[in-house]
């Protein structure tokens, strides 16, 4: 039995959402008559509560284009220092938008309003212009953490204030949204425009979306095309999409409920974890990527992403008797 922790990418699609692809109508989406794809963006804006969602795709994709719309060349970006666009987007917004990307401390994951205010300089012939904050809801390094409202609200005031757009890096909101109990529109509301994959908790083989102001998503169609984003008949996979924000949304508890099993399991046998939010567990383990190779080779897959810690991530593909066998394979490796 093989139990796959690395990431919640890893999904694959299920009878019924391959039904939903197979029988998609489909038409050429850069000429903008795909049926699905203009549904789903559709589908998404109201969703969010934003005027207009752009398909894009990947969550990686989406961060950038976000990026360039709401920044010229020479300003700059200040993002939580375990930020994915900073660890994990190759450079993108250096190559792409011209951009200096500067990291602020927050905790777990999560920027502190004060913190980050006074990391905002006033206009100076010297200085690079803030232009742009990013917050990540959930933070993924931060250990699948969740913005509490109010915090996410006080940045959003503040930056605004300041003359500065907000972008979510939303790859996982859907898993903020079931936690926090509040709904999407809500969640969004501080921020400018946020990135929702489609391919992660939610189950869509491919996909994210970009959701924001009318004339934002406007140019931000163009600058996907530039970077080749501009896909025909994607309505196969925007159904696939669809299907995943109509159905998978509220079954996210379920992953939530098996990373705290996980967790607890974990802890029984001595391992320390960080509190669990959501749908992931980071355990501190000596020689983590040892221990990950060994894991690896009895079939729990999963990712060292330090000396000292190991992520597992939960997901629909892994039930409870996948969360048992990971526990029972952790036991025979410590022991
Ligand atoms: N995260 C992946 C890896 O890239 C690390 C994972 O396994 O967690 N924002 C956040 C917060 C993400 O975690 C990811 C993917 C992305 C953006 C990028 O999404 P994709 O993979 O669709 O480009």
């Amino acid at each position: 039995m093989t139990v796959d922790l690395r990431s919640d990418t890893v999904t694959r699609p299920s009878p019924e959402m391959l039904q939903a692809m197979f029988s998609a109508e489909v038409g050429d989406d850069v000429l903008g008559d795909d049926p699905n794809c203009n549904a789903l963006e559709a589908e998404a804006a109201a969703l969010t509560g934003k005027e207009a969602a752009l398909f894009t795709p990947s969550g990686t994709m989406a961060n950038q284009i976000a990026i360039r719309c709401w920044t010229q060349p020479g300003d700059e970006i200040i993002l939580e220092s375990d930020a994915h666009p900073y660890h994990y987007e190759a450079a993108g917004a250096a190559v792409i938008s011209g951009v200096q990307t500067r990291l602020v401390q927050g905790e777990r994951g999560l920027l502190d309003p004060e913190t980050l205010f006074a990391a905002i300089r006033p206009y100076n012939i010297h200085f690079a212009q803030a232009a742009l904050v990013l917050v990540e809801n959930t933070a993924n390094r931060g250990g699948g953490t969740v913005y509490p409202q109010e915090v996410l609200q006080q940045i959003g005031d503040g930056c605004h204030e300041r003359g500065l757009r907000v972008h979510m890096d939303g790859a996982r909101v859907m898993n903020a949204v079931v936690a926090s109990g509040k709904s999407l529109a809500e969640v969004v509301a501080p921020v400018d425009s946020v990135s929702i994959c489609l391919s992660k908790g939610l189950g869509a083989p491919v996909g994210s979306i970009l959701a924001g102001p009318k004339d934002m998503i406007f140019r931000a169609r163009k600058v996907r095309k530039m970077l080749g984003g501009g896909m025909r008949q994607a309505g196969y996979i925007a159904a696939a999409g669809r299907y995943a924000l109509q159905h998978n949304v509220a079954r996210l508890a379920d992953d939530h409920r098996r990373a705290r099993e996980l967790a607890a399991g974990l802890n029984g046998l001595g391992l320390g974890t960080r509190p669990v939010e959501t749908n992931m567990v980071y355990v501190k383990i000596p020689g983590a990527e040892a221990a990950a190779e060994r894991l690896n080779a009895a079939g729990v897959l999963c990712f060292a992403l330090s000396d000292d810690a190991i992520r597992l991530v939960t997901h629909l593909d892994v039930d409870d008797a996948g969360i048992a066998r990971a526990v029972q394979v952790f036991g025979e490796i410590v022991g």
